[in-house]
């Protein structure tokens, strides 16, 4: 019996929750309710696709995205975790920490009419790059939203400094046809000025490069796509920080993985613990970083 066949063996229930070799090269645990899917690859737990019936797809993914590289694949939901962006004290280590390159495990599964749900886990201990001990999950839950919670448990024996993100990318009509709304007034480090701090006034529209990490209150933000005549809530929680993220043409020439539509179908919005809102986790305690999206039409 294959890897995959055990784990369909022991975590598949019926159609609702499938396991199966994705098409990007790796094994990926599939969520169906209805007419909505919700594709989350072992690598890293990173979830590469939610189809709420609406076409195209909720989540982007870069036409260059594979599972089978070690690298993380361009797009979807990375989970940023140790650390966000750069190490703070060591530049060296990978940028948004190595959660999302680590292989990961199924724990849990269920399904009933209205849900489906997984859940993954790493334990963390012994890691040249990070001197600590922890358990990482990530449950995964798909009905008339999608949910994420990402909770560490301390299993070590010394407290540690936390910063994370759920790290999504949404797919966009135009990227020159959207509006970000609930930032108006945060103040915001903008990460292409020195991450100097700004406050932000009304609705984020992009014309260039974007990168800041809005914080406070970032707990409703919604994402009105005139072009997909459509509406994202994103609904945050165990979090006092928000980034807000788009390469534009330079960026996005030096990643070189942003694939055929690149920088104008995207938009990432990522609910963290980043910024000023870094956590510290004592021996034996835990925290959950939770985000729910629901789609909708566009009013008006
Ligand atoms: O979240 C925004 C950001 O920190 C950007 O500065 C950019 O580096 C992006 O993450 C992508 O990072 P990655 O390591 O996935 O290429």
């Amino acid at each position: 019996m294959t890897d995959i066949e055990r784990l369909q063996k022991t975590f598949g229930r019926g159609t609702a929750v499938t396991i199966r070799t994705s098409d990007l090269g790796g094994p990926v645990v599939v969520l169906t309710v209805g007419k909505e899917t919700a594709t989350v690859a072992l690598l890293g737990a990173q979830v590469i696709a939610w189809e709420a019936g609406a076409s195209p797809g909720i989540i982007w993914m870069s036409s260059e995205a594979r599972l089978d590289t070690g690298r993380n694949a361009r797009g979807g939901i990375p989970v940023c975790w140790p650390w966000f962006a750069d190490h703070p004290t060591d530049k060296s280590k990978p940028a948004h920490g190595f959660a999302r390159t680590r292989l990961w495990e199924v724990v849990a599964s269920s399904a009933n009419a209205e849900v489906a749900s997984v859940s993954l886990l790493t334990r963390v201990a012994d890691v040249d790059l990070w001197p600590h001990a922890a358990d990482l999950r990530l449950d995964v839950t798909l009905g008339r939203s999608l949910s994420l919670d990402l909770t560490t448990v301390n299993t070590g024996s010394n407290a540690f400094p936390l910063s994370q993100a759920l790290h999504t990318y949404f797919r966009v009509g135009d990227i020159a046809d959207v509006r970000v709304d609930g930032l108006d007034g945060r103040t915001y480090l903008d990460k292409l000025d020195g991450f100097s701090r700004k406050v932000q006034d009304g609705s984020i529209r992009v014309e260039g490069e974007v990168d800041r990490i809005y914080l406070g209150d970032t707990s409703r933000i919604s994402l009105q796509d005139q072009r997909l005549r459509r509406r994202i809530e994103i609904e945050g929680r165990g979090s006092r920080s928000a980034v807000v993220w788009n390469p534009w043409i330079e960026k996005s020439r030096r990643l070189g993985d942003m694939g055929r539509e690149g920088y104008q179908s995207m938009l990432c919005i990522e609910t963290a613990n980043a910024g000023d809102d870094v956590l510290m986790i004592d021996p034996g305690a835990e925290h959950t970083l939770g985000v729910t999206y629901k789609v909708g039409p566009l009013a008006g």
